[in-house]
């Protein structure tokens, strides 16, 4: 049988510490993965009848997976400080732990009523070093997907590696080899928000639809589920790229992902396995956060299908 992720651990003789910190994130994926399994028979579908901090309404399930982790993690000693999308202030817990872990508990929860994929994205710096520190700074950084089979996918900065939930609730080793390819032909992005698009994203995609005919010279496919976890899931496995720009409307809350724990976490995964990440202008994992919801501009993947947006951003500069 293939290695647990505990042993997986050990084997690279990560600091048990921080082992401890992956351990209470792997525990409380496990758990979700249990309870989301079960939630329509549970009647736990639906609004939680509340909405959050960004505005938005909240899932019963947003809500029961925040409390997952927020009882795994504040049983651990290890974990200081837990910020979390479903909260509007970040948690200090009383003690002495050397880390903060950043959460969104259930992402791409919109898309719980049709059965497809969703996650619980996660990010671990050094408390150290304060609730804003630049994405560069992240310790470990992963998400659970919870599709067909249920991923953890982490990096802990060198390489990606996915563990697969096995029928007794370990994670077990699956790969270490993740590798995003250098270029691809898929794209994802809400087209729907075109008429919001700047020049740079308008020229990008405009290449990309133009095919063979166009400047790219190739022809490209669409492919955007909505749910951030099962789009980067997808370039991590094979390649292209994932697009949620900052357009006019976005534009005066800074974007639509966040920062500390969707932007940074998938940044850190898919530079971890050779892929590229940028606002457009930026590098993601430069930026320094201002506060702990803060919103980001989020271009990543195949490394030459982001240089190119890069180079549209530059051009229309
Ligand atoms: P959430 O954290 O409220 O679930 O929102 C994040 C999701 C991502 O999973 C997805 O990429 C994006 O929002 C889709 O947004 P939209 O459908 O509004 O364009
Ligand atoms: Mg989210």
């Amino acid at each position: 049988m293939s290695l647990s992720l505990a042993d997986w651990l050990a084997a690279q003789s990560v600091d048990p510490a921080l082992t401890s910190a992956l351990a209470s994130m792997a525990a409380s994926c496990a758990e979700i993965a249990v309870v989301l399994r079960n939630a329509p028979l549970a009647g736990q579908t639906g609004l939680a009848g509340h909405t959050n901090v960004q505005g938005e309404a909240q899932k019963a399930l947003d809500v029961i997976s925040n409390d997952i982790v927020l009882n795994h993690l504040r049983a651990n000693p290890q974990i200081s400080i837990l910020i979390s999308e479903e909260m509007d202030e970040a948690v200090h817990h009383e003690n002495q732990g050397r880390f903060i872990v950043a959460t969104d508990p259930l992402d791409g929860s919109s898309n719980l009523d049709v059965n497809v994929t969703v996650g619980t994205i996660f990010s671990i710096l050094d408390a150290k070093g304060g609730i804003l520190q630049p994405g560069s700074a992240q310790l470990a950084a992963g998400y659970a997907a919870y599709g067909p089979a249920t991923s953890l996918v982490l990096t802990l900065g060198k390489g990606v590696a996915v563990f697969t939930l096995d029928a007794s609730g370990t994670f077990r080793f699956t790969t270490d080899t993740v590798s995003v390819p250098e270029a691809s032909s898929e794209f994802a992005i809400n087209t729907a928000r075109e008429r919001f698009w700047d020049e740079a994203t308008r020229g990008y995609v405009a290449e990309n639809i133009a095919g063979e005919t166009g400047a790219a010279g190739k022809r490209y496919n669409m492919r955007w589920v909505g749910s951030m976890v099962a789009d980067i899931h997808r370039i991590l496995m094979r390649g292209g790229i994932f697009l949620y720009p900052l357009d006019s409307e976005t534009l005066a809350k800074g974007g639509r992902l966040r920062l500390l724990y969707e932007a940074n976490p998938m940044a850190m995964l898919i530079e971890a396995a050779g892929g590229r990440s940028t606002t457009g202008r930026q590098r993601i994992l430069d930026l320094t956060p201002s506060a702990i919801h803060q919103r980001v501009p989020v271009i990543l993947g195949s490394a030459e299908e982001v240089k190119r947006v890069e180079d549209w951003y530059n051009r229309v500069s």
